[in-house]
């Protein structure tokens, strides 16, 4: 047993308790009565059709109703309404509330769900009361913009005299954009700042339908849109101090945290997201120059290298582990392994740069090992015709995908002059795997970034995010793929989550390099 970090975890545990963030309150009506309708020309063939103003579902008693509301904008919080009855309820009062992101969620049957994830994912309470409640208020929190709400009784006649959500988030102020963006380029960075908004709560979560947990990968690019945004240096703090207080024993920080009260577990391993401790440290630093904190953590990102350095073999291949190597949600055809070395190089560099700005001795070393991994990838991997890299485990046209050529860029793998062929290639090949998910098109922009093409990038964040923007999205989905609509990782498109954290960072691109 090493139990390497025993020591500090308690204590880790503790700071992130005493940073319990403050939360913030809004109370939101919604704007209309409405039905979905089948619509093939409408993003995953539902539309949402107005059909009475809101105010109008609290004129008559009924006997049986079902209400449908749109609250206009995508919201996290707690339901509560009022009720009136004409006589004594002579059985138990029950109402049935379904809560939906997305106008195609909405129309789905949730007790008809096949995915593979716990259905209980899917919004939907039933509460029943013995004593007529004057008001309801339900105590879970929802993310939706969409609710349907059953209620009657053939004994006696109801009424719902009004209804509203808490909206609840521990984002505050958001900062305005250094230059002013206009256009599609303020929609896309409207839209991640609300993401990110409704994924910040008491820690950063990934999504606040589903997974409803911190992500160390998401928390990485989150942590940059929140430099550029609300700023809120505590909540990332707190998130890294409460995963670093859930480290398993040989001090391999977990790839995700799940927080329900009190109750904190690690979740899985996943290296590929323990790598990123390094990293998140740097841009912390570059965000706030928060020296202590950044040193206090720094043992915790060496040692994150330290378990991944023992599986790699001499000749620069990773060997297999017990472990979750995550790159994108593309698990059955991407072979993982040479992203995940790329992702441990990046790791290197940017630890490295850390510790340099901090004064702490031992970075040339670890720039002298990322250069020497670097070497052995580029004799292995680097294809002079396609001028692309090979992703280790896959041969012929399997060979090629973005993931890989993003991680590569990435991880200042190949030279100077391969790594701009590689973009060059990249983005005319039409064989290569292209992404799955926001989260490695967000890693692929910052690799464009990395090499100067700025261009490029907006040009990718227009059409990508910009695509879900014409596509009606209030926040950004989990998984979005423009030529497939109920693409899913989960068996079912209706597990997605539709405000999901890795997503919103086309808005830090956005601030970052419009000029
Ligand atoms: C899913 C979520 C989450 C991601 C992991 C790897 O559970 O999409 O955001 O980080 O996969």
């Amino acid at each position: 047993m090493n139990q390497i970090f025993y020591p500090q975890q308690a204590l880790w545990a503790e700071k992130a308790l005493a940073m319990a963030p403050e939360m913030n309150y809004r109370t939101v009506y919604p704007q209309s009565q409405i039905e979905w309708v089948k619509d093939d020309s409408v993003w995953q063939g539902i539309a949402i059709k107005k059909t009475a103003p809101a105010e109008e579902a609290f004129n008559d008693f009924f006997q049986f109703r079902t209400f449908s509301f749109d609250f206009g904008e995508h919201l996290v919080g707690r339901l509560e309404f009022e009720l009136e009855y004409d006589r004594y309820n002579d059985a138990p009062v029950r109402v049935i509330a379904k809560f939906a992101e997305t106008p195609y969620e909405f129309s789905c049957d949730f007790t008809a769900c096949q995915s593979h994830l716990d259905h209980s994912w899917m919004q939907l309470e039933t509460k029943i009361f013995d004593e007529a409640p004057a008001i309801v208020k339900l105590e879970r929190r929802y993310a939706f913009r969409y609710l349907e709400l059953k209620l009657g009784s053939p004994n006696y006649h109801t009424r719902l005299k009004s209804i509203r959500v808490i909206a609840e988030t521990s984002a505050g102020e958001c900062m305005p954009s250094p230059v002013k963006l206009t256009g599609l380029d303020a929609e896309i960075d409207r839209i991640s700042n609300i993401t990110l908004r409704d994924c910040m709560q008491s820690v950063f979560e990934d999504g606040p339908k589903r997974d409803r947990r911190l992500w160390i990968g998401d928390m990485w690019q989150q942590a940059k849109v929140n430099g550029c945004t609300f700023r809120n240096y505590e909540l990332l703090e707190r998130s890294l101090y409460l995963a670093a207080s859930q480290s398993y024993e040989d001090g391999m920080i977990p790839g995700s945290i799940v927080l329900f009260g009190n109750n904190c577990h690690a979740c899985n391993r996943v290296p590929t997201y323990a790598l990123l401790v390094g990293p998140i440290l740097h841009d912390h630093y570059n965000f706030y120059q928060r020296r202590e904190f950044c040193l206090e953590m720094l043992p915790l990102a060496l040692r994150q290298q330290e378990l991944f350095r023992e599986a790699i073999n001499p000749d620069g291949t990773l060997a297999p582990r017990e472990w979750w190597l995550f790159i994108d949600h593309d698990q059955a055809w991407l072979k993982p392994q040479t992203a995940a070395l790329c992702s441990f190089v990046y790791s290197l560099r940017e630890t490295a740069e850390l510790m340099k700005k901090l004064s702490v001795d031992g970075y040339e070393a670890m720039l002298a090992e990322a250069d020497e991994l670097s070497g052995k990838m580029r004799s292995r991997l680097w294809d002079a015709d396609r001028k692309l890299m090979r992703t280790d485990g896959q041969s012929g046209e399997e060979s090629f995908s973005w993931a890989t050529q993003a991680w590569m860029i990435m991880a200042g793998v190949p030279t100077a002059e391969q790594a701009l062929q590689i973009w060059q290639s990249a983005r005319q090949d039409k064989l290569i795997r292209q992404g799955r998910t926001p989260f490695i098109w967000g890693t692929i922009a910052e690799a464009g970034c990395k090499l100067g093409q700025i261009d490029d990038v907006l040009d990718l964040v227009r059409y990508y995010w910009g695509g879900m923007v014409q596509r009606g999205a209030d926040t950004f989905w989990e998984v979005y793929r423009p030529e497939e609509a109920l693409f899913t990782s989960y068996s079912d498109p209706m597990m997605n989550s539709a405000c999901h954290a890795w997503s919103c960072l086309a808005g830090y691109l956005l601030r970052k390099y419009v000029k």
